[in-house]
């Protein structure tokens, strides 16, 4: 028996329009969860869209053989600089793959080890600049943040230094990547005939993914140009490495197209959950406390190693913690391999799609209990006991995020630096104010910072 899904009212020709935010889609989503439930459908001018996120009908929605990734609105337009770059590829070109078996091994746990000097480099930037303030400065915190995130790619990925401590304003490919994606969520919202009309737009909109195509194909050919074959960064495993199924290496176009996406997907996502642990630390006192005897007791010479990052237990509790309440990825969206049903009641026609709410997600009070918008670290502590299936900050299978360990470790050693070096102060009771771009960031979340214990 086949049960009518949800849908709020519509408005004519807008559809379900006006029930978006344009400015926070994704918030918008969450609180009509809480009135239409687990599924519930929206229509909008490019057709209808079905949104889940309750954890029985998700579970369904990441096996694999019935699903697989939709490159949906946001990451079609995204393909614009991207192109088949392994974030916004589908699993069936030929290409994601490829790139897939060629990366995977720069990306294992093991792989940290050969990236933790360079991403204690920038951590190191950080800290200093931090602690040598005066006392009534205020640190941006989410800038700061993307300074560290995009320099650490750089470094890792591409031996490239973006040097943001350096700047006041962002670095002029962060200033045509953050336009462009800017640009592609726009085009979202517009109707076809705004969107021709839009010529100043769509001539920024090529001549940042110009600027862009410029600087990687100069990190490619000076790399090309220095012609070493050594090196274990992402840049020469791609120029290097051949995927062993098909023998074959990557091009050179979907290497300047990977290079954008790890640009893109390797630091705003990254900077975002660092900003939101350190909001829910100074909200939970005695949790900060906790943070600071584990940092104390483990980092106890003057630069972290790698091992002492991994022993940092509480401090990825806290991450994860922070991606359980806000996912800085918030969504992705799958599609049905074939005609199937969802939840038992639900038939879904070969091609239909699913989005996933992941606040919501983990939010649901039947696979985490009642205390769901407390900040508890400690519900990670024992592995077994997380519900693993209604936990999906990186997404899902083999198309969930290929970064997760290096955001982690990067994340893990930034956070106990920061608390072993500093003392936070909330001196404006900041009251979080989420923003949406493609990632969720605390928007103008401003802190003071005291030195703690002298950076070596
Ligand atoms: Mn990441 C895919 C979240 C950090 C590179 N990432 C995904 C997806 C999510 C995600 C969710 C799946 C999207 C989808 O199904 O459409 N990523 C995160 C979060 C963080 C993050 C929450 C940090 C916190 N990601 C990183 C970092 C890198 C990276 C760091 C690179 C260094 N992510 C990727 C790539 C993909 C991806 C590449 C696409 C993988 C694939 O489909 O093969």
């Amino acid at each position: 028996e086949a049960a009518l899904i949800p849908q709020p009212k519509t408005f004519g020709p807008l559809g379900n329009l006006p029930q978006i935010d344009k400015d926070a889609p994704v918030q918008s989503l969450t609180k009509l969860t809480y009135t239409y439930g687990p599924i519930f459908k929206m229509d909008f001018a490019r057709g209808p869209e079905l949104y889940i996120s309750g954890h029985e009908l998700v579970e369904e929605a990441c096996d694999e053989s019935r699903f697989d990734k939709r490159v949906w609105a946001p990451l079609q337009k995204v393909r614009a600089f991207a192109g088949d770059g392994l974030f916004t590829s589908w699993t069936e070109e030929p290409n994601w793959q490829k790139a897939h078996n060629i990366l995977l091994p720069s990306f294992s746990q093991r792989a940290m080890q050969g990236y933790h000097q360079m991403m204690l480099d920038i951590a190191l930037q950080l800290v200093q600049k931090w602690t040598r303030l005066n006392p009534e400065d205020a640190v941006e915190v989410p800038e700061d943040m993307t300074r560290l995130t995009l320099d650490t790619i750089g470094l890792c990925g591409f031996n490239y230094r973006f040097n943001s401590f350096y700047r006041e304003q962002p670095h002029p490919f962060i200033v045509s990547m953050t336009r462009s994606l800017d640009e592609a969520m726009s085009q979202l919202q517009r109707l076809n005939i705004q969107d021709k009309l839009m010529i100043m737009t769509k001539r920024q909109f090529r001549h940042d993914i110009e600027s862009m195509f410029t600087l990687v194909d100069h990190i490619i050919a000076e790399r090309k140009a220095a012609g070493s074959q050594d090196g274990e960064d992402l840049l020469s495993r791609m120029l290097n490495s051949k995927d062993p199924e098909t023998g074959e290496g990557l091009d050179d176009e979907n290497i300047r197209y990977q290079i954008i996406t790890f640009l893109i997907a390797g630091h705003e996502t990254t900077s975002g959950l660092l900003s939101f642990a350190i909001y829910y630390l100074l909200k939970h006192p005695d949790k900060l406390r906790k943070a600071c005897e584990e940092v104390d007791r483990v980092l106890t010479d003057p630069l972290p190693t790698y091992k002492q990052v991994v022993e940092l237990k509480y401090i990825r509790m806290i991450l994860n913690e922070s991606l359980r309440l806000w996912p800085t990825a918030p969504a992705f969206s799958v599609y049905a391999k074939e005609d199937t049903t969802l939840g038992g009641k639900y038939p879904l026609q070969k091609g239909d799609s699913l989005n996933i709410i992941i606040p919501k997600l983990h939010r649901d009070p039947d696979a985490w209990g009642d205390d769901v918008e407390e900040f508890r670290p400690e519900r990670f502590e024992d592995p077994h006991r997380v519900p693993m299936h209604a936990f999906k900050p990186f997404g899902n299978g083999q198309r969930a995020c290929i970064g997760q360990q290096f955001a982690l470790h990067e994340a893990v050693l930034v956070l106990g630096m920061v608390l072993k070096h500093l003392e936070l102060i909330d001196h404006e009771s900041y009251q979080l104010k989420v923003k949406e771009t493609l990632t969720l960031k605390p928007d103008g979340f401003r802190i003071r910072v005291r030195p703690r214990v002298p950076v070596a």
